[in-house]
């Protein structure tokens, strides 16, 4: 039996000098000192030996246990020692190697020209008005002069959600809900997304942006109109740029008037971005029709208000020179990050 034991011990310590991870450790646990282990096969047989031999066997047996059950146990402690080296030499960090730039991505044009025309008329004492793009048809068209069958519908076809609730075609149902709520002085600017049921090509989309401005107070007149548009256009295109007013219509203002510049490009020469015109269009604007004042609970005969509407898209390709509209909305990352 001792010869047995002693084999035992040679063959556990044989067997964990070669075991490589924790897994094999616990095996050689289980088949060196498990119930049905080795070791326990041996003890089972003791009953057998002699009075005298039973002791020694005995206490020859547990040194054998408590070497193979230390050796395990030094085994492990090895063993995951060596893991956790590995591991921090798999997380060590070299501080000399260059970083990883973020990339941080960058401002949409639309949004930079929103800004710009935002800080123009703020610094002009204007406040920034919103509203929804989901609107009543009442607010979209109506209160503005537009009854159902009024032919300049057709030119703002939009999209509608029901027969009451259309997507504004433009900004200006924001107005309304101003002055429903708001005695005069108004002036505010409202940018936003409007839509119309265009089809798409290099100068249409339906979905688009606009801005547009309402002053009322007593005693507005067109000079008013024409004397901040004059500012604004200066700031935006040069202080040497012309300005024009020509005469229009409008269903919601009276009088009413289309405002071109003096070309940016030739200075009124003529060439090829203003077609050999030497003018380019850029807003549309007029004294607000009484009509529109009064559905705003507004009495036209105290109060007179402008009103104006610039197209974003515009203004952004003009700035940028860019030829086709689609451009802003595709999210192409080699268009966007040039600006
Ligand atoms: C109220 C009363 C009147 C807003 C106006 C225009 C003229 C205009 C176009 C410019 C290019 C739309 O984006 S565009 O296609 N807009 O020409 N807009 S006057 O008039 C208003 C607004 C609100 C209460």
């Amino acid at each position: 039996m001792k010869e047995q034991l002693s084999s035992i011990k040679q063959s556990a310590e044989k067997a964990l000098s070669g075991a490589i991870d924790l897994n094999e450790i616990e095996n050689l646990r289980v088949k060196f000192l498990g119930k049905k282990g080795d070791l326990t096969s041996v003890m089972k047989g003791m009953g057998k030996l002699s009075n005298e031999e039973r002791p020694i066997i005995g206490k020859l047996a547990n040194e054998v246990r408590t070497f193979i059950e230390c050796a395990l146990d030094e085994k492990k402690d090895a063993l995951l020692k060596k893991a956790k080296a590995a591991k921090l030499e798999l997380e060590t960090v070299d501080v000399g190697l260059p970083g990883k730039i973020p990339s941080t991505g960058k401002r949409h044009p639309m949004t930079t020209v929103i800004d710009d025309l935002n800080e123009i008329f703020i610094g002009m004492g204007f406040t920034i008005a919103e509203g929804p793009e989901v609107e009543l048809d009442y607010y979209n068209f109506e209160a503005l002069n537009l009854p159902p069958d009024h032919p300049a519908r057709d030119t703002q076809d939009t999209f509608y959600i029901n027969e009451n609730t259309v997507l504004r075609t433009q900004t200006s149902p924001v107005q309304i809900r101003v002055m429903e709520n708001q005695k005069p002085p108004v002036r505010i600017i409202s940018p936003g997304r409007v839509y119309r049921s265009d089809a798409v090509d290099a100068t249409h989309s339906p979905v688009f942006h606009q801005m547009e401005g309402l002053v009322v107070d007593e005693g507005i007149t067109m000079a008013d109109l024409k004397g901040t548009l004059e500012v604004f256009i200066k700031k935006l295109y040069g202080e040497d740029t012309k300005v024009r007013f020509r005469p229009h219509h409008f269903p919601f203002t009276e009088p009413s008037a289309e405002v071109d510049i003096s070309c940016f490009n030739c200075g009124g020469e003529g060439c090829r971005i203003c077609k050999g015109e030497g003018w380019i269009e850029i807003l549309g604007c007029g004294m607000v029709h009484p009509k529109v004042l009064e559905n705003c609970g507004i009495d036209p005969d105290k109060y007179s208000g402008f009103a104006f509407g610039i197209g974003l898209e515009r203004v952004a390709m003009f700035r940028y020179g860019i030829d086709d509209l689609r451009l802003f909305y595709e999210n192409d990352l080699g268009f966007l990050k040039q600006f």
